[in-house]
């Protein structure tokens, strides 16, 4: 049987959860809002996507998969804030999802049912995909903007980032690659570039979020470079919803 013979039965079956992770401050570790990230619960173990997205894309079935996440995201985001909690949501978007044409009606629809507050709802997205046609890029990114989307580039660092499209395009924050942070405490190149990251945010009025923190050292480097928000290990894993909500709970 093929794999996408699988992934299209899962959807079927729904065999889909969500994880996720928390982004939190950076000196008081106070949670500011969750990373969601797919999971696939295949007879009893759970598959990662990195083994299962690429096909998704693929096969086209990132569509109806990434509507589940988008949806699925926002109504736990919703349980969230009905508890009290003024949390952000980061729901990451495949390259066939952005440039198709449904993304913004299922983002105004979204909204429109879930009455999350406004400006709570991130976009993950790579640089990759603004390449090519900027206007087209521009056009999309306003298009989700208006429909209340906000948007970071994942994975900073490792695309082809050019000054000029980041100040034209309406991006709200970046998140630092973690291939970066990894190397922080040793590489003074890492370091440097990390350092370059900050600064140009700060010209450009952008928020920042360094992925793959996992040590003391590197969040108090880090912390002493800007304002900066942290998410990785050294905060938490991605876990369940359940699990998040002890997070909450507890603190990380
Ligand atoms: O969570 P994990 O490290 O296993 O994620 C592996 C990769 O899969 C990451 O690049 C992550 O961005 C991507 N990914 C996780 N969840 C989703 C999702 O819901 N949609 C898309 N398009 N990618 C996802
Ligand atoms: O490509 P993207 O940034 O969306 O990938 C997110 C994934 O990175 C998460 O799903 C998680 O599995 C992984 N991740 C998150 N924090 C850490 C970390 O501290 N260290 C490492 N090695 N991976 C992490
Ligand atoms: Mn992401
Ligand atoms: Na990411």
């Amino acid at each position: 049987i093929s794999m996408e013979y699988k992934l299209r039965k899962a959807i079927e079956a729904q065999e889909f959860e969500l994880f996720y992770q928390p982004l939190v401050h950076i000196q008081s570790g106070e949670i500011l809002g969750a990373e969601a990230l797919i999971r696939w619960r295949s007879d009893g173990k759970l598959i990662s996507p990195a083994e299962f997205i690429p096909l998704a894309e693929d096969s086209g079935l990132i569509l109806p998969l990434g509507d589940w996440v988008l949806r699925t995201a926002a109504r736990q985001a919703k349980l969230w804030q009905d508890a009290g909690h003024d949390l952000t949501m980061s729901v990451n978007i495949s390259s066939r999802q952005f440039s198709g044409t449904d993304l913004a009606l299922t983002l105004r629809e979204v909204l429109l049912h879930t009455e999350l507050r406004p400006g709570k709802l991130y976009f993950e997205i790579t640089e990759s995909m603004l390449m090519g046609d900027v206007s087209k890029a521009e056009t999309t990114l306003l298009n989700l903007r208006e429909a209340g989307g906000t948007f970071f580039l994942d994975d900073f660092g490792t695309g082809y980032s050019s000054l000029s499209y980041l100040k034209r395009l309406p991006i709200d924050g970046l998140k630092i690659d973690r291939s970066f942070v990894k190397d922080i405490t040793d590489d003074p190149d890492s370091r440097a570039i990390v350092a370059a990251i900050v600064s140009m945010a700060r010209t450009l009025n952008l928020r920042l979020v360094a992925e793959g923190v996992e040590t003391q050292a590197q969040r108090s480097l880090l912390a002493s470079m800007g304002p900066i928000v942290l998410q990785g290990y050294l905060a938490s894993r991605p876990v369940p919803a359940q699990e998040f909500e002890e997070l909450l709970a507890k603190g990380v």
